[in-house]
């Protein structure tokens, strides 16, 4: 459950408190502060989550409350203010709060708080206090003021989304097949370094959250919840314990809504490097995952190294849990082969390592993270810009159109889906239905249906 939290997205940057006066923001804060001490004091996620909105809303001077009673500083962030006319209250965003804050994932701790709560508050709030429990961890209909709207569906949509069964993805391979590149194209963020000097020597977990909240988590030894790229690229060989688990929401009308957690793994490489091999072994034999993505290239297929770990991974998993996935296909060249022969050759390859019915996607990883990277309005450097200019070029011609390899209705549904997923993208018109369509022919927006589905 420790790092199943960093699937939770955050609502702080539009919190209503954030825009009152210095001497109530303390008093809100330190009944915060007090709840997250007294009932979550050992726990480290917590901790982060008060830092950041301490952050957001901490007056200036900290010092503002000390000495203060509890009770008073409660009645105060719980008054009832006349503005504009209309009297309200925050009591409800602080209940929230304290409860998102220590007990989103741990409704026994919430009773506690709950217990401590009805003391502070006066007798004639109890009742509503109940029923605004009810309507957080009962899931029962509250109608919540203005203000509290966007917290309060925050937090159902982190409600639901927790409720769901989580889907564990584990990507392998061998090194550069591009595992690392391909995760960033289906999260539409760079989440891993990718190039082969600087493979992935540590695993790496990345969770999904229900909605986009700007935040990156990072844990390593300690976590960071609004985490820097450069902590998120941060090379693996100074990753502590050789783990790493981040949460970010995938960018992917297709998996956005999917409580999904990928793991991305060493290559297996005999030559190079025995400590990735065994790592990658040993994640193949001892992590729990519900799937697993091997991905091959298309420039080396059959290698003896990819053979073997075939072989190892035909015996230790179930062979309806391995999907592969032939990566690079943007490098083929029609004039002397063709997608549909390599991909016959490899089902026949895999069926003869003991796969009997393998499902193979042919991508190009690379189209697809570039594509995405537009389509959400992120950065290119020069390089990248001209090398997706000629993707653009090479997928409009149909010998490089991947979508022809997955299943027949596959086109039609794509563009609906393609349609219906571009609400929360940067890109519009023209420019969007050109990086939609290259997504698609490129088998990643096929891919990730596929993925969607488990
Ligand atoms: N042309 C091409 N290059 C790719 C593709 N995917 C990955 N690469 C490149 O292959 C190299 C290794 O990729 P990486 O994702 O780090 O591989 P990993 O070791 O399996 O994680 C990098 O230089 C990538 O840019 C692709 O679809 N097409
Ligand atoms: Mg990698």
């Amino acid at each position: 459950m420790k790092y199943e939290r960093l699937s939770i997205a955050h609502y702080i940057e539009r919190h209503p408190v954030a825009k009152e006066k210095e001497a109530y923001r303390a008093s809100y804060c330190h009944v915060l502060t007090y709840m997250t001490r007294k009932y979550a004091a050992q726990d480290p996620y917590a901790g982060e989550v008060l830092r950041m909105f301490l952050k957001k809303l901490a007056p200036a001077d900290p010092d503002r409350t000390a000495g203060h009673d509890i009770s008073r500083s409660v009645k105060k962030a719980g008054a009832i203010q006349l503005k504009s006319f209309k009297l309200f209250t925050y009591r409800y965003q602080l209940i929230l709060d304290c409860c998102f804050i220590n007990g989103m994932a741990d409704p026994g701790r919430t009773t506690s708080i709950k217990r401590e709560l009805r003391q502070l508050f006066h007798a004639r709030y109890h009742n509503k206090l109940e029923l605004f429990f009810r309507a957080l961890y009962e899931d029962r209909a509250f109608t919540a003021p203005d203000f509290l709207h966007a917290s309060f569906q925050s937090w159902q949509a982190n409600r639901q989304f927790l409720s769901r069964q989580p889907v564990n993805l584990l990507v392998t391979g061998n090194m550069s097949a591009g595992k690392s590149t391909l995760l960033n194209a289906l999260i539409g963020k760079k989440m891993n370094r990718t190039q082969s000097e600087a493979c992935t020597a540590s695993l790496h977990y990345i969770h999904n959250k229900p909605f986009e909240d700007g935040l990156h988590a990072v844990w390593e030894d300690d976590l960071d919840l609004n985490a820097g790229h450069d902590k998120l690229l941060r090379h693996p060989a100074e990753i502590a314990g050789g783990k790493r688990y981040v949460g970010t929401y995938f960018r992917s009308p297709h998996l956005s809504s999917a409580r999904l957690c990928v793991i991305d793994s060493p290559g297996v490489n005999y030559s190079l490097n025995a400590e990735h091999k065994e790592l990658a072994y040993t994640a193949v034999r001892e992590e729990r995952f519900d799937k697993l993505i091997y991905v091959m290239n298309a420039e080396n297929i059959g290698s003896t190294d990819d053979r073997k770990y075939l072989s190892f991974i035909r015996e230790t998993v179930p062979a309806n849990r391995v999907l592969f996935v032939l990566n690079k296909l943007d490098q083929f060249k029609p004039s002397e082969d063709s997608v549909a022969s390599t991909m016959h050759a490899l089902r026949q390859d895999l069926i003869g390592i003991g796969f009997p019915e393998p499902v193979v996607c042919p991508v190009s990883a690379y189209a697809g993270y570039l594509a995405k990277q537009r389509l959400y309005n992120e950065e290119l450097d020069e390089d990248e810009s001209e090398e997706l200019a000629l993707l653009v070029r090479k997928y409009k011609r149909p010998e490089y159109d991947l979508s022809a390899y997955y299943s027949a209705d596959a086109p039609a549904a794509m563009s609906r889906l393609d349609q219906a997923g571009s609400g929360d993208r940067g890109e519009h018109g023209e420019a969007a239905a050109k990086y939609a369509t290259l997504l698609r022919r490129a088998g990643i927006s096929l891919l990730e249906r596929l993925i969607g589905t488990y």
